[in-house]
């Protein structure tokens, strides 16, 4: 009888483990790594269209700096960056997805916010991309300055740091808005287009990026004004430090690249380089690649395959693109820029 009732302690102390780990498995998933290498492709969360960040072309085929920062993370891993699966995610529902393991990283202009690591339980490894909020507007409205935007009626996305910062420049500066808020980036787009808007505003890049797509980009200025900070990052969930490191790692990987003057063309150079740095970084020091569960050659894949940060981001948004967004904030801590990564070391 007694072993009886032990029986039963025991197995109830087991069912309530059983339970609390389940609990504790739903609320933190700690196994994307494994998860991701069985499936043998990175599931990335992305923008589903802005230019120079994330956009299909019409074969389906993804480009932009945010598309090539997951193939990055996938070259890491596989040695391939075709690995890398995109899946284009809403601004409103990015983090709920995320957090639901829709996608392993979601790599889309997600600015780094206190609120969002808390309620989400999700962690912004490192800023890929220093932005800030502007405003765009026909250049016909002849307003040169954001302080001169009163009493307008401003297009805006719902879901977005954009539409908290919009509210707080308002009331700082004393001025009244009337805001045009929408779910989709096509309807806050159309009605801009339309003239049901005085002006838009998002993150000066998306600015960039948006015009393009207008029928006369030449027809739309960006004021000077940045009103906020948003220090884009890629985005995973707490308690997977395994994936944590290899994604923030992945993108260190690609600045201190660049700093030590390793780009995707001179890689197998630089394999046979005696500088200290560069062996760290190449793999032909240290156990760094290994230590992150991969190989010991994984930045040289990251490089290779992608390329540093400065590559990345002049193909996408730099000198090489379209966009011809200026390096400022991103340009290399050494080069009065604030994009500084810690050593491989
Ligand atoms: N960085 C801001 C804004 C990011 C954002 O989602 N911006 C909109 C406005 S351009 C966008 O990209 N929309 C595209 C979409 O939802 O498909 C944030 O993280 O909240």
């Amino acid at each position: 009888m007694r072993t009886f009732r032990g029986g039963l302690t025991i197995g109830l102390a087991v069912a309530v483990l059983v339970a609390a780990a389940a609990v504790a498995y739903e609320r933190y998933d700690t196994r994307t790594l494994k998860r991701t290498i069985r499936r043998g492709e990175v599931l990335c969360g992305v923008n589903a269209g802005l230019p120079g960040f994330s956009a299909p072309d019409d074969k389906g085929i993804w480009s932009g700096f945010d598309v090539d920062f997951c193939r990055a993370v996938a070259a890491a891993i596989f040695d391939d960056p075709s690995k890398a699966k995109f899946i284009p995610l809403d601004a409103s529902e990015r983090f709920k997805e995320l957090q639901s393991r829709k996608v392993d990283i979601l790599s889309r202009n997600s600015t780094w916010s206190m609120a969002r690591e808390e309620n989400y339980d999700l962690y912004f490894p490192a800023v890929a991309y220093y932005d800030g909020q502007g405003f765009m507007l026909p250049r016909s409205r002849n307003i040169e300055t954001a302080l001169d935007l009163n009493n307008s009626k401003v297009c805006v996305q719902d879901g977005t740091t954009t539409l908290l910062n919009l509210a707080d420049y308002f009331r700082t500066n004393n001025m009244k808005y009337e805001e045009m808020k929408f779910p989709k980036l096509e309807e806050v787009i159309k009605a801009y287009d339309s003239g049901k808007c005085d002006t838009f505003t998002a993150d000066v890049s998306q600015l960039y990026a948006l015009r393009l797509n207008m029928a006369k980009p030449n027809d739309h200025i960006i004021l000077p004004e940045v009103i906020s900070k948003e220090p884009l990052a890629p985005v995973v969930r707490q308690r997977d430090d395994d994936w944590m490191m290899i994604v923030k790692w992945t993108l260190y990987a690609m600045i201190n690249a660049e700093e030590l003057g390793v780009t995707s063309k001179n890689i197998d150079e630089a394999l046979k380089s005696k500088k200290p740095d560069v062996m760290r970084l190449v793999g032909n020091e240290g156990t760094y690649g290994e230590d992150l569960g991969l190989t010991k050659d994984w930045a040289v894949r990251i490089i290779r395959h992608v390329g540093n940060y400065g590559e990345v981001y002049e193909r996408n948004v730099g000198a090489e693109s379209k966009l011809h967004i200026p390096r400022g904030l991103n340009q290399l801590w050494n080069a009065g820029g604030i994009q500084y990564a810690p050593p491989i070391r």
